[in-house]
């Protein structure tokens, strides 16, 4: 999955339309480079950004859809808490919402997304963006986590989500320190139990900072972003949420070659 930011700063150098057509390239080149999905945000969740109204990400985020709808199949997902935004992006062909709040900010999104038959992912977050990061304490993250999923998933299914069309998401980054992501991706292969592929995101994320004092700023983490999507994708994940599309996609082409049964040592002995 490749992350498309709809945000100020994509917006400020040569207007509405050039920010419109700059995104479409960039999704485009993403799916040259190997993205099977494209991911649209338009409103940061960085840890203490702080929310755009609703006629803002609508703006942001529509015309994008739209734009890139014309131009490719590939499946689209938004980056959406807000239940309008998620029907005026399926309206726009999107396929997928990815709610970084689980259907908890806003309980009209869920019933949104099964109406449209759309796909929905339900990730985990402790607090909000604005203050997740103040202090996280949980007495066992991988239990809570894990649990918190599986509660949400029901309530999808209970409200007329299809099984194949839930996502999940350990949530890397939201309302954890450091040693919480780090158990938690650990133990990904714990939320198989749930019966839903398992998503991840950790693409240049603080997590990576706090590993390598030469990780300051975001493009510097691409090492550590690749190592991690690799071993979430050992542990039992099937989609890694990534900015660096390319790399990503030929280390996980050289990850997969490498666990082929067909070419282990056992077989090419033979
Ligand atoms: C995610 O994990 N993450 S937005 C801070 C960074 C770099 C990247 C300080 N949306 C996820 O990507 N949706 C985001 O540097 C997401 N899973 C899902 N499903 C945060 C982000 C980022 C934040």
């Amino acid at each position: 999955m490749g992350i498309i930011n709809v945000t100020p700063d994509s917006f400020s150098d040569g207007g509405e339309f050039i920010a419109i057509e700059k995104a479409v390239a960039h999704a485009l080149t993403m799916i040259a480079d190997g993205a099977d999905i494209i991911d649209i945000g338009g409103e940061s969740s960085r840890p203490g950004a702080q929310p755009v109204s609703l006629e803002e990400e609508l703006h942001r985020v529509i015309p994008v859809v739209e734009a890139i709808r014309k131009k490719s199949s590939i499946p689209i997902s938004v980056d959406t808490t807000k239940a309008i935004v998620a029907r005026e992006a399926l309206n726009g062909g999107a396929d997928i919402i990815n709610d970084i709040s689980a259907g908890l900010f806003d309980p009209e999104i869920i019933p949104v997304v099964a109406k449209h038959g759309a796909g929905y992912i339900i990730m985990h977050m402790q607090g909000t963006p604005q203050t997740m990061q103040d202090n996280p304490v949980y007495d066992d993250v991988v239990l809570e986590v894990g649990s918190f999923l599986q509660s949400r998933h029901r309530f999808c299914i209970d409200a007329g989500i299809e099984h194949n069309k839930l996502i999940i998401d350990p949530g890397i980054g939201f309302g954890k320190t450091p040693k919480h992501n780090l158990e938690l991706l650990k133990n990904i292969s714990s939320l198989a139990t749930i019966g839903a592929p398992i998503l991840v995101g950790v693409s240049r994320k603080t997590l990576i900072a706090a590993l390598d004092d030469n990780a300051d700023t975001a493009k510097d983490r691409l090492g550590g972003s690749l190592a991690a999507a690799l071993f979430a994708i050992e542990q039992g994940a099937s989609i890694i949420r990534v900015h660096d599309v390319l790399e990503s996609a030929q280390a996980l082409k050289t990850l997969l070659a490498l666990l082929e049964e067909s070419t282990s040592k056992k077989e090419a002995i033979h």
